[in-house]
Formats: structure tokens, sequence, C-alpha cells
């Protein structure tokens, strides 16, 4: 305990030593215009000593991008039955190097494009095809919802997580099941990485009775106990304080969990985020606050929301290690997540900044005209599906048309979820008083 405060000390004396050298740097970076913004910091950034990102020698994939360029997952990006292109080396992590590290601060970076081997990861066949199933159950899911959004069977809000497949599958595969997760609105994608049934989620949306929260939650509320998945919460921000109670309640019942909390970049700005932060820290949890990093909270993108768009350091006033995770590849997250999951277990909480894209809007009313096509076109490059299928073909691990064998028997789930849904009655509205907080049951309480 005495050594945690000299370091923190040193720590505070570093940081405010920084924290003057910023005030320095946006004064002059304040005069200019917000694009040279950016370039300011940039050349102003001190370069301090940073522990080596942990990465293995670069997997070739180039002959993996043109194979999947041949065969790519239809309809991968967007929906619109348009290919996705997969050439291109480098992933775009926004300012990823914009490094501005106190020296001794406790940073990773999994940010290496094709860094690691399904081998150095343990990860048998069967497994990557199980992880290639998930992702596509997440998207086919969610295509198939937004069609019958539009055919207006699904009403109120639908938040649609399309691109970020790479995190939800990577961190499930890296945790236990019983590891307690929560997210934000966007949870469709986390919810079916966690084992629950497309029939229970299609019915939700859909408000019917056999839907995950009685129907009564719907897009914004999945929620299964059973599968430690506690939900789907649509205020921003107020997921992450509880996400933190279950780290505690993992350390007070010392059941060997993590809790994997999980929030945008708008949510970052809360309150909620540095008060739950600062608990983490000080009670020692096995907490990991992942700040699932998609560039935009609904058309406000971080640039021109934050001073410091390297989320990854936004634990390190609360004495909190920062992970910098590239969110677009399945095998970098999974391997970022085991080796920090296995430290949280021992009560070192994480703050993540899990850089990733959404390539659909903020919800269905999304003009979108916050983001640029030729953003959206690059972005497609990075397809975190498109990426596995290329690299189990490249490496003939599966043949295309298996691949594709899985693709239509993941449809047909999602198209029997749908008429699971539609044959599902609405809950009885004797039942509108059940699932509330005041009765004498309500789960958590008693
Ligand atoms: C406390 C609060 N303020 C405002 C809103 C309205 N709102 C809904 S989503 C959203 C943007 C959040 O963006 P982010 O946290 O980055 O999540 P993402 O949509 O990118 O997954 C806002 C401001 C809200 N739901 N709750």
């Amino acid at each position: 305990m005495a050594e945690k405060k000299t370091t923190s000390t040193a720590k505070k004396a570093t940081a405010s030593k920084t924290a003057a050298s910023k005030a320095t740097a946006s004064k002059t970076a304040a005069k200019k215009t917000t694009a040279s913004k950016t370039t300011a910091k940039k050349t102003t950034a001190k370069k301090t000593t940073r522990k080596p990102a942990p990465r293995k020698a670069p997997a070739k994939r180039t002959t993996a991008r043109k194979a999947a360029a041949e065969n790519p997952v239809p309809g991968a990006v967007g929906g619109d039955g348009a290919p996705s292109p997969i050439e291109g080396q480098s992933l775009n992590l926004g300012h990823a190097e914009a490094i501005n590290a106190p020296g001794d601060a406790d940073f990773r970076f999994y940010t290496e494009v094709d860094a690691y081997t399904h081998e150095e990861l343990g990860l048998d066949v069967e497994t990557l095809l199980d992880m290639y199933r998930n992702m596509l159950m997440q998207r086919r899911f969610e295509e198939r919802a937004a069609q019958m959004y539009g055919r207006q069977k699904i009403s109120g809000f639908l938040h649609l997580y399309i691109g970020q497949e790479a995190v939800s599958t990577g961190s499930v595969w890296a945790t236990r099941p019983d590891d307690p997760i929560i997210t934000a609105y966007r949870d469709h994608g986390l919810g079916l990485a966690r084992g629950m049934s497309a029939n229970a989620c299609m019915a939700e949306l859909f408000g019917k009775v056999d839907g995950s929260s009685r129907g009564k939650g719907g897009s914004m509320h999945f929620f299964d106990v059973s599968k430690h998945f506690y939900g789907g919460h649509g205020i921003v921000g107020g997921q992450i304080p509880v996400g933190v109670g279950l780290a505690f309640a993992c350390k007070y019942k010392e059941t060997g969990g993590v809790s994997l909390t999980y929030f945008g970049d708008g949510a970052i700005n809360q309150g909620s985020f540095h008060e739950a932060a600062n608990l983490a820290a000080l009670y020692e949890l096995p907490a990991l606050l992942i700040c699932e990093n998609n560039q935009y909270a609904m058309g406000t993108s971080v640039e021109r929301s934050r001073g410091s768009v390297d989320l990854y350091k936004q634990g390190y006033p609360y004495d909190m290690a920062g992970v910098l995770i590239n969110g677009m590849d399945v095998f970098t997250v999974y391997k970022a997540m085991k080796d920090i999951t296995d430290e949280a277990r021992e009560g070192k909480p994480f703050m993540v900044d899990m850089r990733t894209y959404r390539y659909r809007g903020h919800s269905m009313s999304d003009p979108q005209k916050y983001r640029t096509k030729e953003e959206m076109e690059a972005k497609k490059d990075e397809d975190p599906i498109v990426r596995l299928k290329a690299y189990m073909l490249e490496h003939k691990l599966a043949e295309n048309d298996a691949l594709d064998t899985i693709d239509d028997e993941v449809k047909q789930v999602v198209l029997g979820a749908v008429e699971f849904a539609e044959n599902s009655p609405y809950p009885p509205v004797e039942t509108m008083y059940e699932d509330v907080y005041v009765q004498d049951d309500y789960p958590f309480i008693s």
C-alpha cells in the first residue's frame, strides 16, 4: 500500500507537469483552426518511454485479402448487398499514434494489424468457426431487424451494432461465461455473443411476451440473468456505476469473476464514468471499463467533443492501467482481453479504449450527415467478419462453400426468430405492474 501511494504521488507530479506543458501547447493551438488543433497536439506531444506493445510478428494476410475480395461476406457492410473490399494494409485507429503518456503510466497497446495467428492464441478450427458463426449471427440478426423496423414490426428505438462484432465475440470468447456483462442501449451484439437466443432477442424487439425482458424492454433493454448479461441501459453512462457494482459483488462474494462494463465514447464524458472509475481503482475491483470507441456519439465525433482523444488514458487519474485495442480484429480483441482479464481477476481494474466503427447510423432515423462517404468506404477495409473469413480461407482452415453454408444456417435461424416473434403474444395488460421496482420480490434487493 505504501509503495502504491509513493507511485501515486510520483504519478501525480508527472501528471501535473504534463498538464502544464499541455496547457502551453493548447494555448498556442487554440489560435489555430480545429483542423490544425490535432496537428498541433501531435507536434507538441512529449514522446516518453512506454511499454512495448505485446505483439507477435505479423502473419502475412495479403493472399487472404485477395481471397476474401473474391469471396466477400455478402452484404457485410451496410446491409446493402455490396461486397466489402478488403484491400489495404492499415487499420485507421484515429489518433492512436498521438501518444503523450507520463513516463510511469501503465499503458498497453494492441494495435498492430494482423499481429496474431490462431495457433499463437491457442484457438482451434472449431472455435474459429464458432466465432465466425457468432459474428455472422449478430450481423444477420440486425440486418433482419432493420428490415422488420422498416415494416413497422418493431417500434421505439433500434440502435444497430453492425461493424462492432469483433468486440463482442472477441471479448466473450476471452472471458468466463459467468463474468458479468453490462452495456448501453447498443446491446444486441453483446447479448447474442453471450449466448442469448435469437428467438428471445427478436421477440424482445417485437415487444412480445417471449422476449428476453417479456417484451417490456425492447431494443435497448436485452437482459438475461442466466447468462450473466445485465443489459441493455438507455441512459448514457448510467450502466457504468452498476458495472462497477457488479465488480464489487464479484470481489465481495469471491466468485473469481471480472465484470465487463461497456459504454460508448460519448459516455466517457459523463460524471458517472469518473465516479465509477475512481471507486473501481480505490477498491481494487476486478473491473474492465471498456469504451466501445466507435468514433461518434450520435452525430458528434470524438475530436469535436473532447480535449483528449486518447480515451485509454482516462483511467490514469485514478491510477488505472490503460489499454488501446484494435477492435476491428477479433484475434486482437481476444488476445488483449485474455491478457488483461487474467490480471483484472486479481483486483486490477483497466480502462480499455476499444477502437471500433459502426457502419450504420446512430439509430434508424440518422441521416449520417456528420461523416463522409469516403470515410465509410475506407472503413469497409476493416470489416471484422470479412477479415476473419479471409484468414480462414488463406490458412485453408475452411472452404468457401462451408463458410457460405454457415451463413445460410445463420440466416435460417434469424428467419425462424422472426416467425417466433410474430407468433408470440404481446404481454397481457394486467402484467403492466410486474417486473417493476416496487414489487416485493424485485431481484437484487431481497
Ligand atoms: C444522460 C443521457 N443524455 C443524453 C442521452 C441521449 N443520447 C442517446 S445516445 C447518445 C449518444 C451516446 O453516444 P456513445 O456513448 O458514444 O454511444 P454509441 O451510440 O456510440 O454506442 C445520446 C447523447 C441519453 N440517452 N442519456
